[in-house]
C-alpha cells in the first residue's frame, strides 16, 4: 500500500483512540507550564487511553524530571511522543521467513479475537508481495469456521486445505504442509479454534499442532502469532502472558483497533508481555491490516 493511503488508514482506524490523545495535544496547547496540575492531567489522559499504570507512571515521571516549572513548548509533546515510541520499539518486529521452503505461520487466540479475519488479511498482504499462500483450516471444531476460511480463500484466490468437521486439527496441519511443499507454496497460514488460555487440554492441542508442523517442515512454525482483540484493553495482557508461556508465541496481531479507544493498551502489551506487535487490524476488509510501525502509530495518535 502506498504510504499516504496506509497513513490515512492507520489514522482512520485509530480515530477512537485519537480522541483521547487529542485531549493531550490540546492540554499542551492550553496550559502554559508543566506544573502539578498539568502532570495530573497528563496522567489521567494516559490512563484513560489504557496505557496502563506502569507506563503511565514512567512517562509522567520522565516529563516531570525533564520539564517541571518550564514553559510548555513543542518539546514536551515531542518528548512524550519519543517516550511512547521508545516503549513500543522492539528489535524483532519483522516476519520470519523460511529461506529453505514454505514458511509456516501458526495463528492462535481466544474465541472471537479476530484470528480468521486476520489470517485472510495477512494472506492478502503476503500476496501483495508476490507470495503464494496456502491456508490450513485447522479449526475443525466448528463447521462454520471451515466455511468462513473457505469463503476468504475463494476471495483471495488461494489454496485451502481442510478436514472433516470434528477431525484432528493436527492432521489438517500435516496435510497442509505436505500440500504446500508439493505445490511450491511460499507461506502456509494455519487457522486454529478459539480457546481460553485456561483450557489446558485445548492448549495441549495447540502444542500438538505445533509439533506436527515442526516434523513436516524444518524450523516450523516459523511464526506463532497470537491474535488479541484490542477492545479487551488490559485483559488482553493476561491472555498474552498465558499464551506466550503455553505455546512460545513469536508475535502479536492486535486486531479491532478501529473499534476501540483503548489503543494505548498496545504499550503495556509490549512492555509487560515482551512480545513484539507485528501487525495491527484496522477493520474487517482485506486491506485493513498494517505492519506495526511504532513511529507511525504514535504520530497517528496525535495527528489532527
Ligand atoms: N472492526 C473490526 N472487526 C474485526 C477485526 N478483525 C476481526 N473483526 C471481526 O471480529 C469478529 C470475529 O472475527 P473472527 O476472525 O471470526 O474471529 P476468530 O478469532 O477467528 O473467532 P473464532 O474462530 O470463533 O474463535 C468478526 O465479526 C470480524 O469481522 C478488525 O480489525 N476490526
Ligand atoms: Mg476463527
Amino acid at each position: 500500500m502506498v504510504f499516504a493511503a496506509l497513513w490515512n488508514k492507520i489514522k482512520q482506524g485509530l480515530s477512537k483512540t485519537r480522541q483521547v490523545f487529542g485531549r493531550l495535544a490540546s492540554l499542551f496547547r492550553l496550559r502554559g507550564k508543566v506544573d502539578k496540575e498539568f502532570l495530573a492531567q497528563l496522567e489521567e489522559t494516559l490512563y484513560l487511553a489504557d496505557v496502563g499504570p506502569a507506563a503511565t507512571k514512567q512517562i509522567v515521571e520522565r516529563v516531570r524530571q525533564a520539564f517541571l516549572d518550564r514553559e510548555i513548548t513543542e518539546d514536551v509533546l515531542s518528548f512524550v511522543k519519543k517516550e511512547l515510541v521508545g516503549l513500543l520499539n522492539h528489535s524483532d518486529r519483522s516476519l520470519h521467513f523460511n529461506p529453505h521452503g514454505p514458511t509456516v505461520i501458526l495463528v492462535a487466540g481466544v474465541n472471537g479475537s479476530g484470528k480468521t479475519t486476520s489470517i485472510a488479511k495477512l494472506a492478502y498482504w503476503l500476496q501483495q508481495q508476490g507470495k503464494k499462500v496456502l491456508l490450513a483450516a485447522a479449526d475443525t471444531f466448528r463447521a462454520a469456521a471451515v466455511e468462513q476460511l473457505t469463503v476468504w480463500s475463494q476471495r483471495l484466490g488461494c489454496d485451502i486445505v481442510k478436514g472433516e468437521h470434528g477431525s484432528d486439527p493436527g492432521a489438517v496441519a500435516h496435510n497442509a504442509c505436505e500440500a504446500a511443499v508439493a505445490r511450491g507454496k511460499d507461506v502456509v497460514i494455519v487457522d486454529t479454534a478459539g480457546r481460553l488460555q485456561t483450557q489446558e487440554h485445548l492448549m495441549r492441542q495447540l502444542e500438538k499442532i505445533r509439533r506436527v508442523l515442526a516434523r513436516q517442515i524444518p524450523g516450523a512454525p516459523h511464526e506463532v502469532l497470537l491474535v488479541l482483540d484490542a477492545t479487551n484493553g488490559q485483559n488482553a495482557i493476561q491472555q498474552a502472558e498465558s499464551f506466550k508461556k503455553a505455546i512460545q508465541c513469536t508475535g502479536i496481531i492486535l486486531a479491532k483497533l478501529d473499534g476501540t479507544a483503548k489503543g494505548g493498551a498496545i504499550i503495556p502489551i509490549r512492555q509487560k508481555v515482551g512480545l513484539p506487535v507485528k501487525f495491527v487490524g484496522l477493520g474487517e476488509k482485506l486491506e485493513d491490516l498494517a505492519v506495526f510501525d511504532p513511529q507511525a502509530y504514535v504520530d497517528a495518535l496525535f495527528a489532527d
